[in-house]
């Protein structure tokens, strides 16, 4: 019995018909709570709340931005899924990684376990997008609140587990770009998205 070499295709993107303008659609990831709506409406502009309404499902939310990749200017419009308080329900997920560009990871920096199942939501993540590993960058949230927490992520585990996860997802084009972020004060919201524009813009261009 032979079986057919599943081949991965290289993912296509949507143009808008203008030229060097294309739809990416994304994927927020990470435990309840770690700040993904947040970092998404500060990205957004919309500035930040303490108050959030739950929303059943997947909130989609389109955003356009401009990235730079190899001299030229590239219009994006993100479409940014975010999970709406739904982390725990396998079956609203799976259908949220379908046709996804790239990911945005998510922890919180003042508590460990949502570091902890980071390498659970990136598996799903690979296991579930149709293009197979997508350009991912990692963010460790609410940064300014790691002076006075009690308990904080450090920075060697975080060093330490993007080599491994690095190590371990090296066949796959796999390389993880890490930022400190606050949805509070704006910390490298803006830098995290331009560095995955340009990663996906790489990955399917190249
Ligand atoms: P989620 O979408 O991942 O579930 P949310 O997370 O964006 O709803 O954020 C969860 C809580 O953390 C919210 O507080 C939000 O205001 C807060 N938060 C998110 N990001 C940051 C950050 O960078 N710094 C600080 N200090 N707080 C943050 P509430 O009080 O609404 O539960
Ligand atoms: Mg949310």
């Amino acid at each position: 019995m032979f079986w057919k070499k599943e081949k991965k295709a290289k993912p296509k993107l949507k143009t808008s018909g203008k030229k060097n303008s294309y739809f990416l659609k994304i994927s927020l990831l990470g435990d309840g709570a770690v700040g993904k709506t947040s970092i998404r409406r500060n990205y957004m502009g919309q500035g930040f709340t303490g108050d959030h309404m739950m929303t059943i499902g997947a909130d989609f939310a389109a955003h356009d931005a401009k990235v730079m990749y190899k001299d030229t200017e590239y219009s994006i419009t993100w479409q940014i899924w975010d999970l709406a308080g739904q982390e725990s329900f396998y079956n609203v997920r799976s259908m949220y990684y379908k046709g996804c560009f790239g990911g945005v990871v998510i922890f919180d920096r003042t508590r460990p376990t949502s570091f902890e199942n980071l390498e659970n939501w990136i598996t799903e993540l690979k296991k579930h997008s149709s293009k197979g590993m997508v350009p991912i960058v990692l963010l460790g949230n609410k940064y300014d609140l790691v002076d006075s927490a009690d308990m904080v992520v450090t920075d060697e585990q975080i060093e330490e587990k993007i080599t491994e996860l690095n190590e371990k997802f090296s066949k796959e084009k796999f390389d993880l770009h890490y930022f400190n972020t606050s949805a509070l004060t704006g910390l490298n919201v803006s830098e995290a998205f331009n560095t995955l524009g340009k990663e996906i813009l790489s990955f399917v261009l190249e």
